[in-house]
Formats: C-alpha cells, structure tokens, sequence
C-alpha cells in the first residue's frame, strides 16, 4: 500500500489545499484498493449475508457518488436521486444487490479511475474560497472522502460475516496492549451542570452534528471504558440471556427470533467460547471490549449490572467536556488533530484492542477508549438537533430521524481517523450486530 499523506496526521486544523485534498482523496482510494487486495472477483460478488450487499456494489456506489458531488454539481445543483439507478442505494436494498448486473471488477475499477481523473481536473478550477457552503473550505471533498470512509466500514462488516474462508488482511498493524491500571465497570461522576455538545463547524461535520446547543445534564455516572467480554462472560455466566426479567419487551421478541446467547460471532467448542474477529479466532480477551451485540443486549447486560445505557448528550459530555475550561474538545485528548497512536481506529489492527491501551484516548472527564475499538449504543433515537437544517441533502441524515434508530456514538477499529469525532453520530436498528457496536453503561 503507498500512503502519500496520512488523513489521521495532517498538521492543522486549518481549511486544506488543492494539493492536500488531492492528496487525501489518492490516500482514501489506496486505502479502500488495499482492503480488497486479497479478496477473489467472486467474494467481491457475492451477497453473503442478507444484510449486506456485495462489496463489488459498495466500489461502484463510492465512485458514483464522487462523480455526483465533485463533477456533475458543479456544473449545477443535482438531487440525490440522480445517482446511476444500479447504485441507488434507496432503490435497491442491500438484501438484493447480488441481483444486480454489476460490472466485472476490472471494469468498476476502470469507472473508479475514469471518475477520479475528472475529478482531479476540476479540483484545478474549483474556488475553495466560494461562498458557497458547499464549496467553502472544501466541505463536498470533505463529504466525498468521509463518505468513501464509511463505506470502507460496510466494507469490512461484510468481510467479516462473509462465508467460505475468513478475510485475510494484505497489512497488519499491531495492536496495543491493555494496560491493567484501567478497571473495567469503574464509573466517573459528572456533574458539570449545563454543557455544549454539537458543533457548527462547516468544513467537515455533518448535517447532523449541527448546531452546537447548550444542554443541561442531571448529575449522573458513567463507565470509564466500555464493558468488556470478561464483565460480558459473567453476565452470560449469570444466565444473562435466560433471565426474562433483565430484557426489555422489545428485547425478549428479539431473543425469541434469534434464539442468541452470546455476541454474534462467539461460539462454544469443548465447554469453551470463542470469538472470531477476521481471520483471528480467540478465547475472548478478558480486557477486550466486547463486540457485536445489539442494543438489545447491551440493555440486558446495563440491567443485570444494576445499570442502563447513557443517552447520546451523556456520552458527548463524558467524552468531550473540559470542566476547567468550560468547553468542548473535539477529540477526547483535546483539540489537536488525531495521531495514528491515539485510538485503535483506522481499520488495520483489525479487532478491538485491550481497555486502556492507548494512553492519549482518555478524556478531560476521566473516561477511556471514547473514540475507536467498538461503536457504543446509546439509549437516545435518532433525531435532528434543535435547529437542525437538512445540508446539502436530506438523503444522508434527515430520512433517517424517529424513533426506528438509535444513536452509537465513538467509532470502530474500522472508523477512519477522518471519519471520528466527538460530535460524529452514527444510529442503526437497535437489533444490528454485524456492526462493529459495544457499549459503556450509566447510571
Ligand atoms: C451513517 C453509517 C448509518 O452506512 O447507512 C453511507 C453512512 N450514508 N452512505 C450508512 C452512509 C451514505 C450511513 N451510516
Ligand atoms: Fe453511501
């Protein structure tokens, strides 16, 4: 893999250049190529699961987005819909995209070039100083490029639960340890009175994560690091998933039709579990954030711990508020712009690491591992701030907001550093697990 700049270490915070957009874009693309280097024409096909389309679609859907937004728009306004029908993702549902006649793979990755050659030749023209909001300080670059982030997290979702033999990554980076000062199932207190989450930036945040608004927050605790597979095992161990009591209505119908009794991918050989993440299968790491369970589960577990879920304004607070200076930090180490070393984020360790392990991920609150590893549940639904304004289309966020998702906050091991944020809001269905999605209890 060449890496020209690293999108996790770029030097300021300040709007970027032609020559760093094309740069991020060339490093966005690299990186996407390199996760399916050692993946056949066939995987890259096939539908593995009902619940994720083949990643031939997600290549496909990636350039035709850019094109959309850094080509066609520029020519003039164009609506969501007009996106090729083959990788409109709201005509064709993941469950039937292996229908679709989706081109050989040589030829998406000769639309890939083809779209980015274009591309290119305008980012000469564009006026990055426009006072259009799209174009100013390059926010559609920025939009175009998280959007490739996120897909690159489908992506490996899809990996994960793909059939035949496991994914074997083409690179590896290594993992920190977990540090044993770092007590799962501590809390920290927070009483910070009224706070600000959101953000107005306009270079990068989404739609969502706008406007910054004040908020009061009732006293409450909440865990310094996500609950990790040793406290998961003792709730199993507890008949955690026979135990009616602790499972919410909505809970116990997900538990009659799944039938689960563990996180997804945990299985039980000679009397022992295992999990599997890739091509890595292990006995859980006790110090390891557990991985792949519903909100359904992390609710379940919240109650037998005597605890229940943060709401979405509690976890922005633990993971951003500095009380001395009575302001949020956009990172949970502060303000400057992220370091490869400061989260298991950024896709190549390929699995969660142990609790503690990155010494910068700790926030001003005291809390741990914020940002990375798993995406954690929150008890809040899905909805826009007050003052929310649909930018630059409703399709990305505003279709999304009631009461049908909730809100996971942090990121993954497989959220690029470009993609995360303290205000960054992801929500899926409350019974997803093939996401990358954990959780930290309040109280
Ligand atoms: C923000 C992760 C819920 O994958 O549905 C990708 C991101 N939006 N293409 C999704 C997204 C458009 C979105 N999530
Ligand atoms: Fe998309």
């Amino acid at each position: 893999m060449t890496t020209a700049i690293n999108p996790a270490e770029r030097s300021s915070r300040s709007a970027p250049t032609r020559v760093e957009l094309a740069a991020l874009l060339a490093e966005a693309r690299d990186r996407t190529l390199a996760l399916i280097e050692t993946v056949s024409e066939e995987d890259l096909r096939a539908q593995h699961d009902p619940l994720m389309g083949p990643i031939l679609w997600d290549l496909g859907h990636i350039a035709h987005f850019e094109e959309l937004w850094l080509d066609r728009n520029l020519d003039g306004k164009v609506e969501f819909v007009e996106m090729p029908g083959m990788y409109n993702p709201f005509e064709h549902p993941r469950r039937v995209r292996g229908a679709l006649p989706l081109p050989s793979l040589s030829a998406t990755l000769e639309a890939m070039a083809e779209i980015r050659e274009r591309v290119l030749a305008r980012l000469e023209r564009v006026d990055l100083a426009s006072d259009d909001p799209l174009l100013r300080d390059g926010y559609v670059y920025q939009m175009v490029l998280q959007h490739e982030y996120q897909h690159n997290e489908t992506m490996l979702q899809t990996l994960q639960l793909k059939q035949g033999a496991p994914y074997q990554p083409a690179v590896r980076r290594q993992l920190h340890a977990g540090m044993a000062d770092v007590v799962p199932g501590e809390m920290v207190r927070v009483d910070v009175g009224s706070a600000t989450i959101g953000t107005d930036d306009r270079a990068r945040a989404y739609d969502n994560e706008r406007p910054r608004h004040a908020v009061h927050v009732a006293p409450y605790w909440i865990d310094r690091t996500p609950v990790t597979n040793g406290q998961y095992l003792a709730f199993m161990a507890d008949d955690g998933y026979a135990r009616a009591e602790l499972w919410s209505d909505a809970g116990r119908t997900w538990l009659a039709e799944t039938k689960a009794e563990s996180p997804k991918y945990w299985w039980r050989e000679s009397g022992e579990w295992l999990r599997r993440s890739m091509d890595q299968v292990e006995r859980p790491a006790p110090d390891k954030p557990v991985i792949h369970v519903s909100y359904y589960e992390a609710e379940a577990f919240a109650r037998w711990a005597g605890k229940r879920l943060p709401t979405e304004t509690e976890w922005e607070v633990a993971a951003s508020w500095d009380p001395g200076a009575e302001r949020a930090n956009a990172y949970p180490w502060g303000r400057r712009e992220p370091r490869i070393s400061d989260a298991n984020l950024d896709q190549l360790g390929f699995d969660v690491a142990g609790i503690g392990g990155y010494r910068e991920n700790v926030s001003p609150l005291g809390c741990y591992g914020m940002l990375g590893d798993a995406w954690e549940w929150t008890s809040t639904d899905f909805r826009g701030y007050p003052g929310f304004a649909a930018f630059p289309y409703p399709e990305y966020s505003e279709v999304f907001f009631g009461t049908e998702y909730k809100v996971l906050r942090g990121g993954s091991w497989a959220t690029r550093f470009g993609a995360m944020r303290n205000t960054f809001r992801n929500w899926d269905y409350p019974i997803r697990r093939q996401i990358f999605s954990g959780f930290r209890c309040a109280r």
